[in-house]
């Protein structure tokens, strides 16, 4: 390939094509307690890539995206070029994660107070915008609304939040539907060259946001995580510190996550995975 290597995220690369356009690959390596594994999971980065298409092609009249097309390998993506807005825009319906911690500690997550007496997974009356820093190193860090709206200004904080509550009302619903709860979810905007908002990155993949088995949903403790779980339990029989090096997965750990990562696409798709192999194109329509 001749393009010019931009950037590489833990298990994607972008290229440069022109001054416009890049190119976005989703790899099939996996990341568990942040450490990328050695053992790949077989089209993984199918699934993710057709995920997004997917959800791109349906939320066109939320928010424009930066999806100009789906290449026919199916895990690669031609984008419009932005310029990025410097925060995490994360979503939560459900109090997990860093969230949780933060609620624990202080009663509030990115200045949205919430009720006393909250349970671990809890979902919340209503979907809250919880900003994050892009941490260069390690985790990124909620932070408070004024201070996003410090860093890309108030008028595009106010839009960029309004937008994401709709993203995530949209498919959270969708996909409650079809089984699967999206606890939480991260999106990526930036600004075309006219000063439009655009959606970019990857959106609403297991990678981008918490899939959880809706009728598995028991609050009061962490939950399974939909595409992970099998990895995650194996890793944990190990005593495995968490630390780089990760171990190789066992082929049944592979075949297992595999099926699941596929059963993500196929319920909230409604696609076949092997209909979406043969054709890309058919997330869009
Ligand atoms: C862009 N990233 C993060 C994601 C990586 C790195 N449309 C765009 N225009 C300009 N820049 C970006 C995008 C997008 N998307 C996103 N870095 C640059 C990132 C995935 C893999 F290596």
């Amino acid at each position: 390939m001749s393009e010019t290597h931009v950037a590489s995220g833990k298990v994607r690369e972008i290229y440069a094509l022109d001054d416009e356009r890049l190119l976005l690959v989703a790899s099939d390596r996996i990341s568990t307690f942040d450490v990328v594994l050695p053992t790949e999971i077989p089209d993984k980065g199918r699934v993710l890539t057709g995920l997004s298409g997917f959800w791109f092609a349906r939320t066109m009249q939320i928010v424009p995206n930066h999806l100009l097309a789906l290449r026919e390998d199916g895990r690669s993506t031609e984008c419009k070029r932005l310029e990025m807005l410097p925060i995490e825009c994360v979503v939560r319906g459900y109090i997990t994660g860093s969230g949780w911690k933060d609620y624990l500690a202080s009663g509030a997550v990115s200045g949205h107070r919430l009720r006393e007496g909250l349970r671990e997974s809890d979902r919340l009356p209503e979907p809250i915008f919880t900003p994050s820093t892009k941490a260069q190193t390690g985790h990124d860090e909620n932070i408070a609304r004024d201070a996003a709206a410090e860093l890309v200004g108030r008028t595009c904080f106010a839009e960029v939040e309004r937008v994401a509550i709709a993203l995530y009302e949209f498919a959270s619903e969708h996909a409650e539907t079809r089984g699967i709860i999206l606890a939480d979810t991260k999106f990526e905007f930036g600004l075309d060259k006219d000063g439009v908002l655009v959606l970019a990155d990857e959106a609403f993949t297991p990678d981008s946001s918490r899939f959880w088995p809706a009728d598995e949903h028991e609050p009061g403790h962490g939950q399974p995580s939909f595409d992970k779980q099998f990895v995650r339990d194996y890793c944990e029989t190990l005593g495995w510190d968490k630390t780089y090096p990760g171990p190789e997965l066992p082929d049944d750990v592979v075949v297992g996550t595999r099926a699941r990562y596929v059963e993500a696409f196929e319920r909230l798709t409604g696609i076949s995975f092997e209909d979406y192999i043969d054709n890309p194109g058919a997330v869009l329509r």
